[in-house]
C-alpha cells in the first residue's frame, strides 16, 4: 500500500528532529479519521477528544515545525494553509461543530504540548472558558 509521503515533495529534508507518532497517521500505518487532507496538510479526530468535536490540523511535511515558535518567514506558505483548514473545520456542523470553536496551539511542553509535530486543535460542541486552564 502506498504510504502518504508519496505526495509530499522534499519531506523533511530540513527537519533532523526526532520524528513522532504522527508520521505514523501520515503513514498509514496507524488508522486515524481523517476529515480533510490534501497535498500539504491533514486533519483527523484527536483520538482523546477534550471537545465533541476535537480535530487537529498538521503539517504533511513538519520542515522543523516542532512547534509554532520554530517558525520562520519560509512557513509563511504552511502556516496560513492550516489556519484556513482549522478555519474550514471549525465551521463544519457534519463534525459536530456548531457557532463557535476554541483553536488552540500548544507551543512547548509548559503549555501542554506532547506531540512535537505542529498542531492546530480546533475544538467545538460546547462552551470554552477564558482564560483557558
Ligand atoms: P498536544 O497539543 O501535543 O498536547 O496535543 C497532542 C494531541 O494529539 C492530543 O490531544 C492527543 O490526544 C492527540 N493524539 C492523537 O489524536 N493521536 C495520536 O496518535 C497521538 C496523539 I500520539
Amino acid at each position: 500500500e502506498k504510504g502518504r509521503w508519496d505526495t509530499i515533495w522534499l519531506a523533511g529534508l530540513r527537519d533532523d528532529e526526532p520524528d513522532t507518532l504522527f508520521n505514523k497517521i501520515l503513514a498509514g500505518e496507524i488508522p486515524a479519521s481523517i476529515v480533510k487532507e490534501d497535498g500539504k496538510i491533514l486533519a483527523f479526530k484527536d483520538i482523546n477528544p477534550a471537545a465533541p468535536a476535537h480535530v487537529l490540523v498538521i503539517p504533511k511535511d513538519r520542515d522543523g515545525l516542532t512547534r509554532l515558535s520554530k517558525s520562520t518567514p519560509e512557513h509563511y506558505e504552511i502556516l496560513g494553509r492550516l489556519m484556513v483548514a482549522a478555519g474550514e473545520i471549525a465551521k463544519d456542523e457534519s463534525l459536530g461543530f456548531g457557532d463557535g470553536a476554541r483553536i488552540v496551539i500548544n507551543d512547548g511542553a509548559k503549555a501542554g504540548q506532547e506531540v512535537f509535530h505542529l498542531h492546530v486543535h480546533v475544538l467545538g460542541g460546547r462552551d470554552f472558558n477564558w482564560p483557558p486552564g
